[in-house]
């Protein structure tokens, strides 16, 4: 079976967007609802393991404000901090605060020429991803990608492999014909949990993660004057950056 496509994560991926970018919005929402919450870095990092960013305030309520007095209606609040959560994170965007990572542009670009189909399987909500696409790579960007999975369109999000499984259906794909990109233990066990081989490119957030079944885990998709670091034992020689021909090699070989 030949390699027809590649599926992206965004989050960590795509563009590190979780401790400037997510965490400073959710900060501002709760500020503006007055709420005495303020995720900093470090204790972001532990609200990571839990995906959604509505199940990450649910999970901080319970974890770490067990006296804080919840409202009648607890959902109706999650919605809303969402919401103003999501409009400070677009805005954030817009502003042009979160750049793409090495060689993302460059293999997306690469891809499309050669004729690789290009997927997003991501846990953040629609409008996010639309926003990131659109402020890094140009008003059309979001029609390079053939499917675009995000967020609530699946009951279980990652490190359940639903949202795979849902792009994978509407890319009429078996994972054998797919690649995977991920920067998670989260998300390498969702892509995983769906058979497909997966690239691994690590942040700060994520360094230390269990990556145990990637086909190969970088520092980042590396660039022809910046070239990538090998974090896993992996055949590279001769690589320094993410090439199709690497690509291919990892494919037939993962
Ligand atoms: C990362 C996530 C998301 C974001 C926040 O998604 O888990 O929840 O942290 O976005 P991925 P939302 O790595 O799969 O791209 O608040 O919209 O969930
Ligand atoms: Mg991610």
């Amino acid at each position: 079976m030949a390699l027809d496509a590649l599926i992206f994560d965004v989050d960590g991926t795509l563009a590190d967007t979780e401790r400037d970018g997510h965490r400073v919005a959710f900060n501002r929402a709760f500020a503006e609802a007055g709420l005495d919450w303020a995720w900093d870095v470090p204790l972001y990092g532990a609200l990571l393991a839990v995906t959604g960013g509505k199940e990450r305030m649910r999970h901080y309520v319970e974890r770490y404000r067990p006296d804080w007095r919840r409202p009648p209606n607890m959902d109706e609040l999650v919605a809303r901090l969402h919401a103003a959560k999501t409009r400070h994170y677009t805005e954030l965007l817009a502003q042009g605060g979160i750049p793409l990572r090495p060689g993302v542009r460059r293999l997306l670009e690469t891809a499309r020429a050669a004729g690789l189909r290009l997927a997003i399987a991501t846990t953040t909500t629609p409008a996010n991803v639309s926003a990131l696409l659109q402020h890094t790579l140009g008003p059309d960007a979001e029609s390079w990608f053939e499917v675009i999975g995000a967020g609530d369109v699946v009951p279980a999000k990652k490190p359940a492999p639903d949202i795979y499984y849902y792009v994978l259906e509407r890319l009429g794909l078996a994972p054998a014909a797919c690649l995977a990109f991920e920067d998670s233990e989260n998300g390498l066990r969702a892509a995983r949990g769906a058979g497909l081989k997966t690239v691994v490119t690590v942040n700060d957030y994520t360094r230390d993660h269990d990556f145990t079944g990637a086909a190969i885990v970088l520092d980042h998709l590396g660039e022809p004057d910046a070239p990538f670091s090998v974090l896993s034992s992996a055949p590279v020689n001769g690589f320094s950056f993410t090439s199709l021909d690497l690509l291919s090699r990892l494919y037939a070989g993962a």
